[in-house]
């Protein structure tokens, strides 16, 4: 098989890449190691960006997006029983959206079968050959029957554990992470959410999460320790240890139900450099990692994206490579700068088991100034509604 744009992974930055180029005349080829219906079981990020509504818009996959999502105007934090609005609209004249990544990849999958353009499901042992010629090539199998690609580009979108930043030589690579130690623990309830917006709390029994993905649909978090399991945790202990953790008067409206889905994620902050190598371009999770506090995971694929789209496009169209020979630097300057939010707002609102009585003093300390700084509130909606592009 022949196409322009061979894309390792079918989660929402291969999809989105497709989409984008689909409506540029521009060809691709989707390869998938699991199931559509695997990848939209996993319940991950919830609310998105102002740059990745409008990049849905474009590629043309927004019309249940906004007839569905659910604009928010700024988020409720919390310390212990204090609690203030930070005020996103405001302070930036941008909203966020809450809509989970399973709609937006369900709706890019829907978007990618109307167009025809082909997606491979169940493909194993995906090889990226001579990725730093001219003429690269990708090889898989698909039940036993081995496959290539010829193709003009690669790009690695197959998340954290992909094979993409594996094929850049180590000798090529720079690694920078940082392992929290701790996790959220994480369930999906079809209870009425606790309040109409987020709320981020923290406390000395540590940080909390009342997010939401309906008006029925309910989606919480709490910290906790790397050695535990989702199955250590029943329901009513999940409940119990989240109304220790939210202001009182919050805890009161709380109402609680089974669990429909509950897991454990670890939280770490991690990039790669470079994203490029000859003509592997890698995108999302396969490039960097941000704890989920600032919700910046699926927005920073957005972002990777979004450049990569557009250098390809320019390539294509008009035989420019500056917008590919520039990607990798332009992505990473503003990697940096979500990798940095994201550690900020973890540090912020996440008891450390090292931390000593004056460090959590610094934490309340900095939860006062931003409550009663205008400035620093103005900094943190920046951040939180999206950087610009
Ligand atoms: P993804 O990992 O989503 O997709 C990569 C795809 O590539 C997968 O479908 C995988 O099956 C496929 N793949 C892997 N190896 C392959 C191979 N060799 N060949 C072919 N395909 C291959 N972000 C938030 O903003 N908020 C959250 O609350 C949040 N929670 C998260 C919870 C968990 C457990 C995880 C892991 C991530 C979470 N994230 C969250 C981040 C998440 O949303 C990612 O940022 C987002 O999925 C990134 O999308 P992709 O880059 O497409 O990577
Ligand atoms: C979610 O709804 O899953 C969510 C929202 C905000 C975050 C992280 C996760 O920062």
């Amino acid at each position: 098989m022949k196409t322009q744009v061979a894309i390792i992974g079918g989660g929402p930055s291969g999809l989105l890449l497709a989409q984008l180029l689909h409506k540029r005349g521009i060809e691709s080829i989707v390869l998938e190691r699991k199931t559509k219906a695997y990848v939209l079981g996993r319940i991950r990020a919830g609310v998105l960006e102002r740059g990745l509504l409008e990049l849905m818009r474009e590629a043309g996959v927004s019309a249940r997006m906004d007839k569905e999502g659910y604009v928010h105007h700024g988020a409720l934090i919390s310390y212990g029983d204090e609690m203030f609005r930070l005020n996103f609209t405001e302070h930036t004249g941008h909203a966020v959206m809450v809509y989970g990544q399973t709609e937006v990849t369900r709706d890019l999958y829907a978007a990618r079968e109307q167009s025809g353009g082909p997606i491979e499901f169940n493909v194993e042992n995906v090889v990226i050959n001579d990725a730093d010629t001219d003429a690269p090539f990708v090889t898989y199998e698909v039940a036993g029957e081995s496959r290539r690609i010829d193709c003009d580009f690669v790009a690695g979108c197959d998340g954290f554990h992909g094979v993409s930043r594996q094929t850049i030589p180590p000798d090529v690579r720079r690694e920078y992470e940082k392992v929290y130690p701790f996790g959220w623990l994480g369930i999906l309830s079809e209870t009425p959410p606790v309040n109409h917006e987020l709320i981020y709390a923290t406390s000395d029994r540590g940080f909390a999460l009342c997010s939401m993905r309906n008006e029925n649909l309910s989606r919480y978090y709490i910290q906790c320790s790397l050695d535990e399991k989702a199955e250590d945790w029943t329901d009513e202990a999940f409940w119990d240890e989240l109304k220790r953790r939210i202001p009182a008067d919050q805890a009161r409206n709380l109402v609680t139900g089974p669990s429909i889905e509950k897991s454990i994620a670890p939280l770490r902050s991690f990039v790669t450099e470079p994203m490029r190598w000859g003509r592997l371009f890698l995108c999302g999770d396969a490039a960097h990692i941000v704890p989920p506090t600032g919700a910046k995971g699926l927005n920073t694929a957005a972002s990777d994206v979004n450049y990569l789209y557009r250098g390809l496009c320019a390539f294509y169209e008009t035989g420019s490579t500056d917008g590919i020979d520039s990607y990798s630097q332009t992505a990473l300057a503003r990697v940096w700068k979500v990798e940095r939010f994201s550690w900020w707002f973890s540090s912020l609102m996440h008891q450390f088991p090292d931390q000593t009585d004056f460090d959590r003093k610094m934490q309340w300390a900095e939860l006062e100034f931003l409550r009663a700084n205008d400035a620093a509130q103005q900094a943190m909606a920046e951040n939180y509604v999206g950087l610009p592009y």
